[in-house]
């Protein structure tokens, strides 16, 4: 969505999800941009190869390609690493001038704080569950060391605007009045953004997930902005309740002597599994 958003004159853009959809092999384009992640890296190459075989030029990014950059050159006609944000532009315009550059390192970390609008068009939208995607910030202070969401995206936390959140939501809403999916991998990293940005989301009254820590339990003004908002349930990450295991892959977040913080985000003590705890917050629009 943020990509097929950045729009160049003459070209357009079509969008393919592979999870469901069948590539139609039989249609030409002059570029395709694969996104690979690390479990997908082998059928990604396949579909690379099988396109580039046809003439079609192959462009690869995502986390697989930003942190592997060398294991993917062979496989593409260009490589973007890092966040393409504001250099998915430059390719298509390369592309129209036919002078594609085999790789376009991002420099520096997109300033999240500028406004990018984000359409749908490119989504068929009744194939989803949801098209409400939404992501407020980006970055992770934390540095677990199976994860690449503090490699690729960086330490430091960058917010967007609570304005522009605001007018997304209201956008998205007009096409979809589904639930959202707020993708932020701590949603409440930053609490002083989380709960003046769920309180301002409270008039919407939209339903949401999200993704947090432990934490939480210990901050019931944000639990109670969170619920207030619509919050249906909250992803969180425990990967096993013996810290020292905890520490070996510097997990310090989530700790096993936060239980107690734990069964007070979930007063019900259901849906206790190892990896992920769902949320039932206690007041939902009162
Ligand atoms: C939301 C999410 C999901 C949702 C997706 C919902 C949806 N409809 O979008 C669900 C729950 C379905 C999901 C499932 C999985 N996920 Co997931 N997910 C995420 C999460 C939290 C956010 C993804 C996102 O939208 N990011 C925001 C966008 C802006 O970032 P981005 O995708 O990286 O894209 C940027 C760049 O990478 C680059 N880029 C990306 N693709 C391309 C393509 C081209 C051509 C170009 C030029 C650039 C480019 O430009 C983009 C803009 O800056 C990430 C963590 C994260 N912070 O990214 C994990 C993450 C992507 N998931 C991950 C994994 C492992 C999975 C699963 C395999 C889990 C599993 N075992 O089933 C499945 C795979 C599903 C699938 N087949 O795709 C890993 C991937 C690790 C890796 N090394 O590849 C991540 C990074 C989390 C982690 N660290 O473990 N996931
Ligand atoms: S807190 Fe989550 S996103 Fe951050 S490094 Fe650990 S697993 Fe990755």
């Amino acid at each position: 969505m943020i990509l097929s958003s950045q729009k160049v004159a003459g070209v357009s853009q079509t969008f393919c999800d592979l999870r469901f959809e069948k590539l139609p092999l039989d249609q030409h384009w002059d570029m395709a941009g694969i996104s690979v992640q690390t479990g997908a890296v082998r059928p990604a190459f396949e579909l690379a190869r099988a396109l580039r075989s046809r003439g079609i030029k192959v462009v690869l990014g995502g986390p697989y390609v930003s942190i592997f950059p060398d294991q993917c050159r062979d496989h593409a006609d260009a490589l973007v690493i890092g966040e393409a944000d504001d250099i998915w532009r430059d390719v298509q315009e390369d592309l129209l001038a036919g002078a594609l550059k085999p790789e376009y390192r991002v420099a520096t970390f997109p300033d999240l704080s500028i406004e990018r609008v984000v359409e749908k068009s490119a989504l068929d939208i009744k194939s989803y569950f949801t098209t409400n995607v939404v992501q407020n910030t980006r970055g992770c202070p934390f540095s677990c060391d199976f994860c690449n969401v503090h490699v690729m995206n960086g330490h430091r936390l960058r917010h967007r605007s609570i304005p522009a959140v605001l007018r997304e939501v209201e956008t998205f809403l007009k096409e979809d009045k589904r639930i959202f999916f707020f993708l932020d991998d701590t949603i409440n990293a930053d609490e002083e953004y989380a709960e003046q940005l769920f309180r301002q989301l409270e008039p919407f009254r939209i339903k949401w997930v999200g993704q947090a820590t432990t934490a939480l339990g210990e901050k019931p003004r944000l639990l109670e902005a969170f619920a207030r908002s619509g919050c249906g349930a909250l992803l969180i990450g425990i990967e096993s309740l013996n810290d020292g295991s905890n520490h070996a892959h510097k997990k310090f977040h989530n700790p096993a002597a936060r239980s107690g913080g734990v069964h007070q985000v979930y007063p019900s003590g259901r849906d206790l599994r190892l990896r992920q705890l769902h949320l039932r917050p206690r007041r939902r629009h009162p």
